[in-house]
């Protein structure tokens, strides 16, 4: 048996009976894909996850790529390359791509549904495999030209990248240095170093293609300073045909100059990239032949975003169930009930308060976080509905910008966070040995709360650009929403209490953002008390409020999960299913109860927010 545990009943469960998601498929432009295929898929894709992906999981870990300098090559372990190849093989990708791409057309809350079980067993697997998905945006974007090469990645399966960072331009991503040099030909060479590049050398796949940011060099009307300066540049490892897509033979002036040795994720290459040493140009062509370069790697970093999001709860979710496999079979110490009695019979784990206490924090987060991953992408559906029926849903694009970072940022930490003090802490130190896989989740987990955009940078996004920005649209979409559920009596009166406690969450909520644009506002120049330091007031609570929105959407999805449980559980059921729905309901409890119920703290935190640690001088800390 390999390490991965999946969840296919709760994903299920939050894709038909939550989501209503049997309203969506089988219609429209997914009509080859209804409920029944929708659940063989899911079924097929678990199976080769559990088996095939999660087989070389361990293995990869231990004999993590091997770099040469000479060549610049980088060696993938051979386990994980038939994972991967098998992964590829079997065409689930085409699940994400357009009918024109000779994709599947299928709704993003199947996707994301399929995703989370690939990236539970072979979180690199799926990274690896976005070569396709990268194609399909520079499809989307592409002149003629690039539209062949997004083909090209497809049908290759070539792999791809998203080269922003530079050792000068992390989280700044305007910072970058790169050029780009406009040629005779229409080309471009670049110069300059990427670092932290995920997948940039590899011996996965017959060619590699870089999505890179540069800065033109003598165009009028670009080039400048910060991200609008940059332009997006498509810049392939091996030359190719651009009429066929063959490969001429001949190298590109890209070459990894280093793979870096990290915490966790090993097989996961991460490259330094330089491109225009050695006399050898990086060509590359210029993306849709237009100067746009950080909105369009925005469509990618968007739907990385949802990528690093689920990959960490995925990993909770399959930590989560090998913790409670091993509570339900780890015999030790007696009931508390009878502490004293040294000849007491000797119980499982699961008897003790202590891990059932962890047992349900895990599973509550677990299955709060899998309904905020699943109702995004519900609302993406919304989007690409209208796509298809050649029209818009700006309320949909809204609610989904204001949602994605709470799925990265909150749903990393949060996840990481569990994975290392509930999770693991349940195997007592057996937990910290390479026997069990917690261990390694805990490592591999620990980027998603640093790649793609730290938490502090989803906090300011979330603020200042899904909020402010935004006028608040989304966000008091979403609390009247909520509020509706409040009103809505759900639960038959079972729910009375929890109900409150969102309540009381809802408007602690309300209070901090008020405290927030009261403080921002107090910055403005303009205003009575304008100072401009009270921005770093907002600042110090930008991560706060992330997070205390994402406790208040989930238990919000955990109590309407719990009404819907409630519902099935008036009627006869088989003993696995009565126990499911039994689950949820105790779940949402938990979770109203224990987590909601912090918020007010948080509140007051937020609103007796002071300048202090400010003034403080570097010295004193
Ligand atoms: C990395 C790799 O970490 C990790 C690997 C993960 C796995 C990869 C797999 C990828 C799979 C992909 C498959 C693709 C399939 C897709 C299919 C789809 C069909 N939302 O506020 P401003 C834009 S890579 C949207 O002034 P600053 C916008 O255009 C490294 N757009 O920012 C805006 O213009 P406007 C990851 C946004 O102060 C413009 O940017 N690194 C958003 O200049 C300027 O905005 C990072 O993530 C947004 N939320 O720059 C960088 N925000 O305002 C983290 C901005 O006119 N740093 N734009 O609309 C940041 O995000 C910074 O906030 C900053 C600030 C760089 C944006």
């Amino acid at each position: 048996m390999t390490h991965y545990r999946s969840n296919l009943r709760d994903i299920t469960f939050n894709l038909f009976e939550l989501l209503g998601r049997g309203e969506v498929l089988g219609k429209g432009p997914y009509q080859d894909m209804d409920s029944d295929t929708a659940v063989a898929v899911l079924e097929e894709v678990d199976r080769l996850a559990r088996t095939k992906l999660a087989e070389s999981f361990a293995d990869s870990d231990a004999h993590p790529p091997v770099f040469d300098p000479q060549t610049h090559s980088v060696t993938l372990p051979a386990s994980f390359k038939r994972s991967f190849r098998t992964y590829l093989d079997a065409g689930w990708y085409r699940l994400e791509l357009p009918a024109e791409l000779d994709g599947q057309p299928t709704p993003s809350s199947l996707q994301w549904s399929v995703a989370e079980l690939v990236l539970g067993a072979s979180p690199a697997t799926y990274i690896y495999a976005s070569g396709p998905g990268m194609g399909h945006v520079i499809w989307l974007n592409g002149t003629e030209r690039d539209k062949r090469i997004g083909r090209f990645m497809v049908d290759r399966q070539w792999a791809g990248t998203m080269a922003l960072t530079e050792p000068e331009a992390g989280s700044d991503v305007g910072a970058g240095r790169t050029r780009a040099f406009p040629q005779p030909d229409g080309t471009w060479h670049l110069e300059g170093v990427k670092r932290f590049i995920t997948s940039g050398e590899h011996d996965l796949t017959e060619n590699i293609v870089h999505l890179v940011l540069a800065r033109p060099q003598g165009v009028p009307g670009a080039g400048g300073p910060g991200t609008k300066g940059l332009s997006l540049f498509v810049v392939p490892k091996y030359h190719f045909d651009i009429e066929t897509g063959e490969l001429t033979g001949q190298r590109n002036g890209v070459f990894a100059t280093g793979v870096e040795k990290k915490m966790g994720i090993k097989v996961s290459t991460t490259c330094e990239l330089t491109f225009g040493a050695d006399e050898i140009p990086a060509m590359g062509y210029l993306l849709g032949d237009v100067h746009d370069g950080i909105a369009q790697m925005f469509q990618v970093i968007e739907h990385a975003r949802m990528l690093v999001g689920t990959k960490a709860i995925a990993t909770l979710s399959t930590g989560y169930l090998n913790a409670l496999e091993y509570a339900k079979t780890r015999v030790q110490g007696a009931d508390l009930t009878c502490a004293s009695d040294k000849t007491a019979p000797r119980v499982t784990i699961t008897h003790h308060p202590d891990v059932r206490r962890s047992l349900m924090t895990q599973k509550s987060f677990v299955e709060g976080m899998r309904s905020l991953v699943l109702y995004t992408a519900s609302i993406q559906d919304r989007i690409w509905l209208a796509t298809h029926a050649g029209t818009t849903d700006p309320d949909a694009e809204r609610l989904n910008d204001l949602l994605l970072p709470i799925v990265k940022g909150y749903g990393s930490e949060r996840s990481w966070v569990l994975l290392g003090t509930e999770s693991l802490q349940t195997f007592g130190g057996s937990g910290f040995l390479a026997d069990y896989p917690l261990e390694q989740y805990v490592r591999d987990a620990k980027i998603d709360t640093l790649y793609e955009g730290t938490t502090a940078i989803q906090g300011q996004d979330f603020f200042f650009r899904k909020i402010v920005r935004d006028q608040g649209r989304a966000l008091g979409w979403l609390s009247a929403e909520i509020a509706q559920f409040i009103a809505s009596g759900a639960g038959n009166g079972q729910l009375k209490d929890e109900r409150e406690q969102l309540h009381q969450a809802l408007q602690d909520v309300g209070a901090i953002v008020a405290a927030m644009l009261g403080q921002l506002e107090s910055s403005v120049a303009t205003s009575v008390l304008g100072d401009p330091r009270n921005v770093y007031k907002v600042g110090l609570n930008t991560t706060r409020l992330l997070m205390v929105l994402g406790d208040l959407i989930c238990g919000w999805l955990l109590l309407r999960s719990a009404e819907i449980a409630l519902q099935a559980l008036a009627h006869e059921l088989p003993l696995a299913e009565k126990h499911f729905y039994e689950g949820k309901v105790a779940a949402a409890r938990w979770f109203a109860r224990t987590v909601l119920t912090k918020i007010g703290a948080e509140r007051a935190i937020a609103e007796g927010t002071d300048n202090a640690v400010m003034d403080l001088a570097e010295e004193a800390f």
